[in-house]
């Protein structure tokens, strides 16, 4: 067979590709979509471009050549089962997510998963460097593929390359324990430019620059000295979803049926309390439990007029911190229901499965308090979604002050989930509200999350990173190094063109 050299103007290099591969009862193989944000954001983009896509198709030692799927071309990189045991569930699962979540879990370190993700990453963008066009863009998605913007520079000059972290980056002082610290900053300043979801990471992003390397930084820029000098940008790109998407799903007879019918199904409570997680130890489904109980204990509530539902999705399952995660919130779920719930009505629907998206829309509208008591997220596209899905401007959000969606949605009842006393607070507060003041907020929040949609983050990073090449270099004297410098806007010098 000859091998394929098509190139393409406009590659995204992701862990996974945005299609499953799925095989039947019968051994036979096949293709699912996987309908994240990610791919409906940039699917326009991709056929506008012509574009590839290079990624894992999330299996194990499956070697699968370069096919066209609905229009974009996708590019499998090979994964054997170490390497999913080393790069994916070790350095990417068990070292990064921890670390970069401000430790809210003990990240382990092993030299040999570090030795896998250089491994694994140079595999990427070795694929990347294949079937980006002379002169194209590539914008590498996420914490996986930190090293991949260095790699890919090194072989191709000529390439505009972007990269976009959709967890946080930590303060220095929590980042500074990884012990190739220097080695992933070096990776990430391959790329022209470095989208992060708060102003708040990108900051720390550029404070472990200058203590790691001494580069100077100037507001949102990084001068970097090598390759005869570039100018990187870092700033904050607030990820968000197909919010129009969410609206019309919401104003479907079939899914507000089902609203309705789920309502039913819980007894027709006062107050549907419904919380939406991937089963994982940032998202504070433990604190909201804590709360939750005591207010039942204390008699604040009863089981009859609130109830929880709680869908936490699996995740992760093969690590060991996931496991003993999912086994505590059971036996605390286990806990509370065996205390409060009576035989009419339980306190806690607890639901470990991944649901449909047009349930999840039957979910969010059947819920008068969304609780997202995340510790530590990146963004949080749950509560955005749940704004999106009440067109009816229902429902209360209970909103972690560390969730990055928290920088756009102060509408929202803002908490700090540490303060479980504060928290009881505000869900009484959120029962309490009357329609008014609820319906007062969730027009604000819907009027953020409907302007600010997925296609729009997309284009904003794509319009930076073509006109990054532009970048004027240094101005002396500019040099700026305090805290809060991320709140500067940074304007493109002559913008580039829009794609
Ligand atoms: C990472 C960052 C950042 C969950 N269970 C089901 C289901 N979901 C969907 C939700 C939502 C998505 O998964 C989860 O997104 P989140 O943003 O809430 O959290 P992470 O998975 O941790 O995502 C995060 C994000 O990347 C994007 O940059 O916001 O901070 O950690 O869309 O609806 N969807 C369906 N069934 C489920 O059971 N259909």
């Amino acid at each position: 067979m000859t091998e394929d050299t098509t190139t393409y103007a406009f590659v995204v290099v992701s862990n996974r590709l945005p299609v499953d591969r799925v095989v039947d009862a019968d051994g036979n193989a096949g293709w699912k979509k996987s309908p994240g944000g990610l791919v409906t954001a940039l699917e326009p983009v991709m056929r506008g471009n012509d574009g590839a896509w290079v990624g894992w198709p999330g299996q194990a030692d499956v070697d699968v050549e370069p096919f066209t799927s609905d229009g974009i071309h996708l590019v499998p990189v090979a994964l054997s089962a170490t390497e999913v045991e080393r790069y994916y569930e070790g350095f990417s699962n068990d070292t990064l997510w921890p670390l970069y979540h401000d430790v809210i879990a003990q990240p382990s370190y092993h030299r040999v998963w570090w030795d896998s993700y250089v491994e694994v990453n140079q595999r990427f963008a070795d694929a990347a460097a294949r079937v980006a066009q002379q002169g194209g863009t590539v914008w590498v998605q996420d914490y996986q593929l930190q090293l991949v913007p260095r790699m890919l520079r090194d072989q191709r000059p000529d390439l505009t390359i972007g990269f976009f972290n959709h967890i946080p980056f930590p303060p220095y002082g929590i980042y500074a324990q990884l012990p190739w610290r220097k080695q992933i900053i070096e990776g990430l300043l391959g790329a022209d430019v470095i989208g992060f979801q708060r102003g708040a990471d990108a900051g720390n992003f550029s404070r472990a620059v200058r203590r790691l390397l001494n580069y100077t930084t100037r507001g949102l820029l990084i001068d970097v000295p090598e390759d005869g000098g570039r100018t990187v940008v870092a700033k904050a790109f607030p990820i968000s979803i197909d919010s129009s998407e969410y609206e019309r799903l919401a104003a479907t007879p079939e899914i507000q049926a089902r609203a309705k019918q789920i309502r039913e199904d819980l007894g027709n409570p006062k107050t549907i309390m419904l919380g939406v997680d991937r089963l994982d130890y940032t998202k504070g489904i433990g604190h909201r439990l804590k709360a939750f109980g005591e207010l039942l204990a204390e008699h604040r509530m009863t089981v009859e007029d609130v109830t929880l539902v709680q869908v936490a999705s699996p995740s992760r399952e093969r690590v060991e911190t996931y496991r003993l995660l999912r086994d505590e919130i059971e036996l605390t779920v286990g806990r509370i229901n065996g205390d409060f719930s009576t035989i009419s009505h339980t306190a806690i629907s607890y639901l470990h499965h991944g649901y449909p998206r047009d349930e999840m829309v039957a979910l969010y509208l059947a819920a008068d308090i969304m609780l997202v008591t995340a510790l530590r997220d990146g963004m949080n596209l749950v509560a955005k979604e749940y704004v999106a899905s009440r067109i009816d401007n229902g429902g209360a959000l209970i909103l972690s002050e560390f969730a990055g969606a928290a920088d756009e949605l102060k509408q929202a009842l803002l908490v700090n989930p540490h303060d479980i006393d504060g928290l009881k607070n505000r869900i009484v507060e959120a029962i309490e509200m009357s329609p008014k003041e609820r319906a007062k907020r969730m027009r604000a929040l819907r009027k953020k999350v409907l302007e600010n949609d997925v296609a729009r983050w997309s284009s904003a990073f794509l319009t930076a990173l073509a006109a990054s090449k532009s970048a004027l270099p240094a101005e002396p004297g500019e040099v700026v190094d305090d805290e809060d410098d991320q709140d500067l806007e940074w304007l493109p010098p002559g913008r580039g063109p829009a794609l």
